[in-house]
């Protein structure tokens, strides 16, 4: 079978070069080869989840027809083996993010979890009633409930930093909501719901001036851009395997080693001790002390494989086909009547979110699936952000480096459809 590997090896990829052959990527993918409801599959919901490669799906057969077994714990050769897989996998991540250690990436079900982790270990063991933690008005929910969790169990206070009109993340209102009482930022890198690309490193600067650390939501940044958390310079990074071609259930939270050795365990179990006795328990060192119980094994290979895949075909090149696609749908869309894009900041990353004139979103997600066209339809799990726009919901194409203009087209041809379908 012809592979991106195989492609790599003669010529390096170039975007608008035959050598990016998103044909050829196509291949890797065998879902994306089917029609629904008698048309050519067009998957454009890839902010939900990704679509995962045979290289990802080998990778894990391969796991279980040859070597699988618990890790951690056995002297016998399986268990060794998948041990040294899953410690591979934790590099491989290391590298492709930039952190310093491999001790600083925790495995953990996603970028909800780590979210969560980072609320009820970091958060609960420095925050006090009236500390004040800063988020801002586009998060998705899984960045602003756990800071709700903790604001009722210890009184801390939840500040909302306002975007602009755009969609677009503003540094001033940002620092306008910096007090002597700010003690955490949690922020998304990129919107979800609108594909705004956020400020990442000048917050981050401007926060550190006052020794406020920072959480950065890497769920829609990491499978679309390289992402160099030391450049970032953020304290805690998360994000989902699942979004860049892994396996659902497994994701990673980076933080500064310092940071999550001064921090308590999220869960108690196997492997994240050194020793137990009924009086007393040493924990162990991290990452082990945030991975309590017997992980996502299969998962965090997969991801290690997801890993590999991308870097062959490389991020910047994937960043930059996908701008593409980002810039032509863009260009495309508008030009149909009465539809209006929600988020057009100058910075976005493979979303493309719009509302067309008295269809509901939900009756256009349906028709474009009649279509053969797959895109999420709702709130997007960003319901402050719908209400900012005076919206129930928005539909929302979402590209990946195996999309294609084609496939664009194919969408607006559906929703011209569907205004013919609804005649105003
Ligand atoms: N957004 C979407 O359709 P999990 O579910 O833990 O893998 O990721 C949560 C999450 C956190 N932050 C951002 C920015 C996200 O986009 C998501 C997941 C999906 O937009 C499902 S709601």
């Amino acid at each position: 079978m012809q592979n991106v590997r195989e492609h790599n090896m003669s010529t390096p990829f170039s975007v608008n070069t035959p050598v990016f052959d998103v044909d050829a990527i196509r291949k890797d993918f065998p879902i994306l080869h089917q029609e629904v409801r008698g048309k050519p599959l067009v998957y454009l919901d890839n902010a939900a989840s990704s679509q995962r490669p045979v290289q990802v799906t080998g990778a894990i057969q391969h796991l279980y027809h040859h070597d699988y077994a618990n890790i951690h714990r056995g002297v016998h050769t399986l268990s060794q083996r998948t041990t040294q897989a899953y410690e591979d996998a934790r590099v491989k991540v290391q590298h492709f993010i930039n952190a310093s250690s491999e001790r600083e990436i925790v495995f953990v079900r996603g970028t909800t979890e780590a979210i969560n982790l980072v609320a009820q270990t970091f958060g609960r063991d420095r925050l006090q009633a009236g500390d004040e933690v800063l988020i801002s008005h586009m998060e998705h929910h899984s960045n602003i409930v756990p800071w709700q969790i903790l604001r009722d169990q210890l009184g801390i206070v939840l500040k909302v930093i306002p975007i602009r009109e755009d969609g677009s993340f503003s540094l001033d209102n940002f620092k306008a909501q910096l007090t002597e009482r700010t003690r955490l930022l949690s922020v998304m890198h990129v919107s979800n719901a609108l594909g705004t690309v956020n400020p990442i490193k000048e917050m981050t600067a401007i926060a550190h001036e006052r020794d406020i650390p920072v959480l950065v939501d890497g769920a829609q940044a990491v499978p679309h851009m390289p992402v160099d958390v030391r450049e970032l310079d953020c304290d805690f990074y998360a994000f989902s395997a699942h979004k860049m071609s892994g396996p659902s259930g497994i994701g990673v939270l980076y933080g500064k080693l310092d940071l999550l050795k001064q921090m308590s365990p999220y869960q108690g179990g196997g492997d994240m001790i050194e020793t137990v006795t009924f009086e007393n328990t040493v924990y162990a060192e991290p990452p082990a002390r945030f991975e309590a119980g017997t992980p996502n094994i299969s998962g965090t290979i997969g991801l290690g494989a997801a890993i590999d895949y991308l870097q062959t075909i490389g991020m910047e090149k994937i960043a930059a086909y996908e701008n593409e696609l980002l810039t032509y749908g863009t260009e495309i869309v508008s030009k149909i009547p009465g539809l209006r894009i929600i988020g057009t900041a100058e910075k976005k990353a493979s979303v493309l979110s719009f509302v067309v004139k008295d269809i509901h979103p939900h009756d256009l997600g349906t028709i474009l699936d009649n279509e053969g066209v797959a895109i999420r339809t709702g709130h997007h799990c960003a319901q402050p952000v719908m209400d900012f726009f005076n919206i129930p919901a928005t539909a929302r194409a979402s590209f990946a480096f195996y999309n294609t203009k084609e496939e664009i087209d194919q969408l607006a041809a559906a929703i011209l459809k569907a205004i013919d379908i609804f005649k105003f």
